[in-house]
């Protein structure tokens, strides 16, 4: 406990000097849901914030063997999530992936997700003048979804 500690600390010291350079964009709340044993994919959550107009174009992460960018949306009652390659970032508003029916998607987890170990992802955001750059964060875990037969899979609303 002593050494996650630690490591936190050095995250959010390395977060907060990476927002002064970093175009200003700043990323808070990364969360990733724990997994059972077995499960390959687990879903992630986060807000970014960007001064200008920019994409989130992708998410790298050493747990999984990719990250896709999942909307949601309802066809014929039944809530479907596709991939999409970007999410857009206006200028100067929080963006909270869930509240805009997005989420992130971890594929082929190479060991489960558990409560407790913060789990690394990478943002790679394209900034108005087409540079993308990459920007760091520990996403906290938090408890499994339990997915009762009886309801819908997700449950944003
Ligand atoms: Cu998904």
């Amino acid at each position: 406990m002593q050494k996650l500690g630690l490591w936190l600390a050095a995250t959010a010291a390395i977060l907060l000097s990476a927002s002064v350079y970093a175009e200003d964009i700043r990323i808070e709340a990364a969360s990733v849901r724990a997994t059972a044993p077995g499960q390959q994919t687990a879903m992630g959550d986060l807000s970014i914030t960007s001064k200008k107009i920019a994409l989130l174009v992708g998410v790298t992460t050493p747990v999984a063997q990719s990250v896709e960018l999942h909307l949601m949306s309802h066809d014929n009652g039944m809530m479907k999530m596709r991939e999409v390659k970007e999410v857009p970032l206006p200028a100067g508003r929080v963006v909270n992936l869930g509240q805009e029916g997005y989420h992130l998607m971890l594929m082929n987890l190479k060991e489960p997700i558990k409560e407790g170990v913060a789990v690394p992802l990478t943002l790679m955001i394209q900034l108005a003048d087409k540079r993308t750059i990459k920007l760091e964060t520990a996403a906290t875990v938090k408890p499994q979804i339990v997915i009762d037969a009886n309801e819908p899979m997700h449950h944003h609303h």
